[in-house]
């Protein structure tokens, strides 16, 4: 979950692979998973990683009937303790949200839910934040509509918004970057223009990775100083060690083949 800073990184929602995995939607990073064994283990890797570096980790039981519902990170949006629920921009995977929402909405009792609706569509993996600064994705997945939703919530909390436009060869925002801190942004060279993030506030920077390690951009920060990465991707990984941080690299090999990164198996809160 791209949504919260360093230092509002406590616990973390993740959902189990589901037994149809080999159906989850794939048309970017991968052609569709083939060993749910493997990515069980994989899955299994990750949330001990996250649990290692003293987070609190809950699982949801897997559906069967939603073959992409490990990928919580587009199913709610957590930001500053709020609530947004969107529409997910795929049909097949809207009825993922309730569960989700309903454990969301137990953890945090007393916050302001708010829900997508009309002809809203955004999917959580489409929003990345550096500090206080967010960036929204305007893709396959998230339209206008939703988009004005955010900025309602984040006019709301005081924190801008800005839209980068996603080429067609990508899904999410959070496929082709992220913040391993709250002052730098991993993204690869030839998905999104130069100038595409604006001007960043003071000390904070873009780290341009070789376009074939797009996947490895997807990292997630975490309060200790390590930086989970997935396995492959030499540039970030080495990039992630001259910032100071200590990258734990993760086999994800499965999880890619559904299109599924590192952050879009979490949500943080
Ligand atoms: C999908 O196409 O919706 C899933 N197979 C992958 C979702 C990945 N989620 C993300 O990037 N936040």
């Amino acid at each position: 979950m791209a949504t919260v800073r360093l230092d509002q990184k406590y616990r973390a929602l993740t959902r189990a692979i589901p037994d149809t995995f080999d159906r989850a939607l794939a048309k970017f990073f991968g052609s569709g998973p083939k060993d749910i064994a493997l990515a069980k283990e994989q899955h299994r890797a990750y949330r001990q990683a996250l649990l290692s570096a003293g987070i609190e980790v809950s699982v949801l039981p897997a559906d069967d009937n939603h073959p992409d519902c490990t990928f919580v990170e587009d199913q709610a949006v957590v930001i500053d303790g709020h609530v947004l629920l969107p529409v997910p921009g795929h049909p097949s995977r809207v009825n993922e949200q309730p569960p989700i929402a309903e454990f969301i909405t137990r953890q945090l009792s007393g916050t302001k839910i708010c829900s997508m609706h009309g002809e809203a569509r955004m999917d959580g993996g489409d929003i990345l934040r550096l500090g206080n600064l967010f960036f929204v994705g305007r893709s396959s997945r998230t339209n206008e509509a939703g988009i004005e939703e955010l900025q309602d919530l984040l006019n709301h909390l005081g924190h801008e918004l800005r839209i980068i436009d996603i080429p067609d060869h990508a899904l999410h925002l959070t496929s082709i970057s992220s913040t391993p801190t709250d002052k730098v942004i991993l993204a690869p060279e030839g998905f999104l223009p130069k100038d595409a993030f604006g001007e960043l506030p003071e000390g904070s920077s873009i780290k341009w990775m070789p376009a074939e390690e797009v996947y490895g951009c997807n990292t997630i920060g975490l309060p200790n100083g390590q930086v989970l990465v997935a396995e492959g991707y030499p540039t970030v990984l080495k990039t992630i060690e001259e910032i100071g941080l200590k990258p734990i690299v993760l086999d994800m090999s499965q999880i890619r083949e559904a299109d599924g990164s590192l952050t879009c198996c979490s949500i943080f809160f």
